[in-house]
């Protein structure tokens, strides 16, 4: 796909860069703040969207994508809309109702910049407006791939994903959960968004159920790599590299794959995961290199 950010030979660093800069531009473009009084919603929702995070669930739309050669131009919407929800469930997360965080991407969360009330519509802005961008004519010529586009995104976001994820995550802060219940809090929480921009890519390309379960597969270990990786941060990373509290999960007596396994453990899981993930992708050849540094990333990252 020669209109992508990277060609072969660019450096995974390069390309996850490369990755946020256009995701940036098209949050920036599709988020417009309006006349009028509603305008404090828009700022609030720019102020989440456009923060400093690594866009990496762009990127893995963009990876995906590019497996495929399908256009930039749709690529990018999904990217964006992923974006999107990924910032709302941030800017829900912190709020005094669950988290309870001053601190996100290195700024004050929305409701310290703003308030609560305009964080949690900020959030519902959010949200719904990753919907309208995948509804969108631009994402894909084919209305049947939008439809499916918005309908796999709701279930991974939706109460059988994320939200459920989270429900069980508060539930957890007052029972002790074993590894099996953790692997599926997590599993939903953070892996089924990641598992959407995986797959997303196969989607634009309606590319054949074979390939689709083999980057499902790519994504649900790269998933609870990342995760694992998270909870190492918490314990063993600072606010000033993650541009977040740390030490949560542990003030809170929270059952986390650190919590159950201990450190050493715990890394030797992400680092098998990575190899899990990596195995997934052989179908691909050289197209998925990127993919392949992606798992990489997801345990070396610092923040
Ligand atoms: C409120 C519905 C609802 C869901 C919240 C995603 C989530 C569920 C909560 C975020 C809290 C958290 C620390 C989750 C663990 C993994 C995770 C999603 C970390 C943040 O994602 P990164 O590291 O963040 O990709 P950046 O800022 O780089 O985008």
């Amino acid at each position: 796909m020669s209109d992508h950010p990277w060609s072969t030979g660019t450096s995974f660093a390069e390309a996850l860069a490369g990755a946020a800069k256009l995701t940036d531009a098209a949050l920036d473009r599709l988020i417009a703040v309006p006349q009028g009084l509603e305008a404090r919603v828009f700022e609030a929702m720019r102020y989440a969207a456009l923060a400093p995070g690594k866009r990496l669930r762009p990127f893995l739309v963009l990876a995906s994508a590019r497996l495929f050669g399908v256009s930039e131009r749709g690529a990018l919407q999904v990217a964006a809309a992923i974006e999107l929800v990924h910032s709302y469930s941030l800017v829900h997360d912190d709020l005094p109702a669950m988290d309870d965080s001053d601190l996100r991407r290195g700024r004050p969360t929305c409701h310290k910049a703003f308030d609560e009330a305009t964080a949690v519509l900020a959030g519902d802005g959010l949200l719904t407006l990753a919907f309208e961008v995948l509804a969108h004519p631009d994402t894909h010529g084919d209305a049947a791939v939008r439809c499916e586009l918005v309908s796999t995104l709701a279930q991974a976001a939706g109460a059988s994903g994320m939200v459920g994820g989270q429900m069980i995550d508060l539930i957890a802060e007052n029972r002790s959960l074993d590894i099996g219940a953790i692997t599926r809090l997590q599993r939903l929480k953070t892996g089924a968004l990641i598992a959407f921009a995986c797959e997303s890519g196969a989607i634009l390309a309606k590319a054949s159920t074979e390939v689709r379960s083999a980057l499902r597969g790519y994504a649900h270990d790269l998933g609870l790599a990342f995760q694992i990786a998270d909870d190492l941060l918490d314990v063993e990373g600072s606010a000033g590299e993650t541009g977040k509290p740390v030490g949560q999960d542990v003030a809170a007596g929270k059952a986390t794959f650190v919590s159950i396994l201990g450190v050493e453990r715990a890394r030797n899981q992400a680092e098998l995961l990575v190899r899990q993930a990596v195995a997934h992708l052989d179908l691909f050849e050289k197209r998925a290199d990127l993919l392949r540094q992606a798992a990489r990333f997801v345990i070396d990252r610092r923040t």
